[in-house]
């Protein structure tokens, strides 16, 4: 685990958060800069920067991941209309390069995202 890195940190219970739904591979907790009344963040328990490094190194990490963000949905009551977002680069807003889906839902969401 990078020592760094803000997510495993949460993932480990060092860094405290509002942890929603866990499984064997994922964890997923509430965003702190929450965007819709819905905004989860679903992250794998493996260290791996972005969904291609994860999914080559580990298809059941990967797999664990959309398992998680179904289950999260579910329980979140959006299972019906919801967006996944996985900021991938800085160039396209990813600040946290431990990989996450943003689960986000509650309110109509426009398209394009911007
Ligand atoms: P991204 O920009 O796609 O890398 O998303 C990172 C998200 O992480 C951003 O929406 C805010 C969230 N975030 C940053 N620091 C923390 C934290 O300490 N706790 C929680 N729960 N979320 C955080």
């Amino acid at each position: 685990m990078p020592e760094d890195c803000l997510f495993c940190r949460i993932v480990a219970g060092e860094v405290p958060a509002d942890v929603v739904h866990e499984s064997g591979t994922a964890v997923a907790f509430r965003d702190a800069n929450p965007q819709a009344p819905v905004h989860v963040l679903v992250v794998p328990r493996r260290h791996e920067p972005d969904l291609a490094t994860l999914t080559r190194a580990d298809a059941d990490a990967a797999s664990g991941v959309l398992r998680a963000i179904a289950d999260v949905a579910e329980a979140e009551g959006v299972a019906g209309g919801y967006r996944i977002v996985l900021n991938t680069g800085a160039s396209a807003g990813q600040s946290v390069f431990h990989v996450h889906a943003h689960v986000l839902g509650g309110r109509d969401l426009a398209w394009p995202p911007g």
